[in-house]
């Protein structure tokens, strides 16, 4: 215990610990006797204070030009490059994905810190002709002010940095609330802006619970928007506490995304995408190919190829490089996923093709460790081709015709990633014209969104917004229309020009 670091929060420039002096341990999902690091358990009082620097330096940020604030941005991203292995290893020993996948998550941030130093110098607003004479109009974007962005354990640096990179180089300042199972990500993060000479409060971070911080930061008045990747159950009441006060809020929430495959599709480029895409990350993603919707003609070879491929899993601790899925993240999530397995166990007619449970002795004992499972003869109306699991769980579906897989495509609360699998460019082309997501693929599986397009989803994963690419700066700021009448005379709009 002596050598566990306690972090503490950053407010105003500072490393503090919260007023209460309270504290909570983050372990290793992998080896729970690991203590990676002791955090603040902050409280409303915490929040009040970086809320109160955040808006103070907003005062000076928001007055510096946007791309001196992106050289700030270019020489974080800079030593998030050299630091990317630490960071990542940290981020596996906190998390439990597997170092390739931390690697990646690391580099998802660096892609995203060096698009949006781009925009440094774009934030592209538009001037267009006036309807009167001598007059001369364009709109441009402004910045919002204090941001609260309360962000997910699955991706804790990637989601992070899409909403921070943003947010800054629009010149807001911020508040950021880590998932409590992945602090010393953002802490990693965080800590690089200090030391490349971020000014005082434009950056805070305050960790602690939803309750207790999230709570009070998404509530707070002097917080202008909220940025909220995570359950759609707590998305919920962020929007009805953003809407109170009309707060810009942004909301990235659940899925239950599908891989489609026809009967013309490369069926070993359709199991290897679906292994990837139910597996990856332990299923752990917004994005996770949690269907596999497969035409008749098909599913057998495809099936006892994906079962004998999910059976071949190495499972274990992530920081192996030859384990291929790590943990769950924690105990709640572990039972949450076992408790699908016996409800898919139950449902009338799903058969469970491989895996199906807890894996035990040696130092599986230590962490949260399931096998990758798929049942099969899964339908549309039961709890498991409905409801988001977020773990090692996916199900297979039989479609009768590129008609009938579309419809159970859409048969789904969420839409936030869809593929098909498909040699046919025209039903690649009608599927993605008529599956109602924000993100879909052709023969690729439904994760690896590139940080250059929006990311987000429609119906129940999100409320309208879209992070990264260019429409990730809409949710950090604010369109401004300007008219200025340089004919020296009052001249009226709609009116005059009759
Ligand atoms: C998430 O699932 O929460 O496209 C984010 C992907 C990653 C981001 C996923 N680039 O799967």
């Amino acid at each position: 215990m002596a050598d566990v670091t306690e972090y503490e929060n950053y407010i105003n420039g500072e490393w503090v610990k919260c007023r209460s002096g309270e504290t909570f341990e983050n372990r290793n999902p992998a080896q729970t006797d690991e203590i990676v690091g002791i955090f603040q358990q902050s409280r409303a009082a915490d929040v009040n204070d970086a809320v109160a620097a955040a808006k103070e330096a907003y005062k000076k940020w928001r007055l510096v030009p946007a791309p001196k604030r992106a050289e700030i941005l270019l020489r974080i991203t800079d030593r998030l490059v050299k630091e990317k292995e630490r960071c990542s290893r940290d981020m596996t020993r906190e998390m439990g994905k597997i170092l390739k996948e931390t690697r990646g998550d690391v580099q998802e941030a660096i892609d995203l810190g060096y698009y949006m130093v781009g925009e440094g110098r774009r934030q592209l607003g538009y001037t267009t002709p006036s309807e009167l004479p001598n007059k001369f109009n364009m709109c441009i974007r402004q910045p919002l002010g204090v941001c609260g962005l309360i962000t997910p354990w699955n991706f804790p640096m990637a989601i992070p940095s899409w909403k921070m990179m943003p947010a800054l180089v629009l010149g807001n300042t911020i508040v950021i609330k880590p998932a409590t199972d992945t602090p010393l990500s953002v802490y990693n993060y965080v800590k690089i802006f200090e030391e490349e000479g971020l000014p005082r409060g434009v950056v805070n971070i305050v960790t602690g619970s939803g309750r207790n911080v999230g709570e009070p930061l998404m509530t707070h008045k002097d917080v202008s928007c909220v940025s909220f990747t995570g359950s759609t159950e707590v998305g919920r009441r962020i929007s009805e506490a953003c809407a109170a006060d009309f707060k810009h809020c942004h909301l990235e929430m659940g899925g239950k995304n599908c891989i489609f495959i026809m009967n013309d599709a490369d069926i070993d480029l359709a199991v290897e995408g679906a292994l990837w895409g139910a597996f990856g990350t332990t299923g752990q993603r917004c994005t996770a190919s949690s269907r596999l919707i497969v035409h008749r003609d098909v599913i057998k070879e495809f099936t006892d190829k994906l079962v004998a491929r999910a059976n071949g899993l190495k499972v274990g601790n992530g920081l192996d490089e030859t384990v291929d899925m790590g943990p769950a993240i924690n105990e709640s999530q572990i039972n949450t996923v076992l408790n699908y397995i016996d409800i898919g166990k139950n449902e009338d007619g799903a058969k469970l093709l491989c895996g199906g449970e807890r894996l035990t002795g040696g130092e599986y004992d230590k962490g949260f460790f399931t096998m990758p499972t798929v049942f099969g003869d899964v339908t549309s109306d039961m709890r498991i081709f409905q409801e988001e699991i977020f773990g090692s769980v996916t199900s297979i579906t039989e479609c009768a015709s590129f008609e009938d897989g579309i419809g159970l495509c859409n048969n789904t609360a969420y839409g936030l990633s869809a593929s098909i699998y498909t040699r046919d460019v025209n039903k690649a082309f009608a599927a993605m014209r008529d599956v109602y997501t924000g993100i879909f693929y052709v023969n690729a599986p439904t994760i690896g969104a590139e940080v250059h397009l929006p990311f987000g989803g429609v119906k129940d994963t999100g409320n309208g917004h879209r992070e990264a690419g260019i429409a990730g700066l809409d949710v950090f700021s604010e369109w401004k229309s300007v008219y200025i009448d340089f004919s020296g005379k009052m001249q009226k709009a709609q009116i005059d020009n009759n």
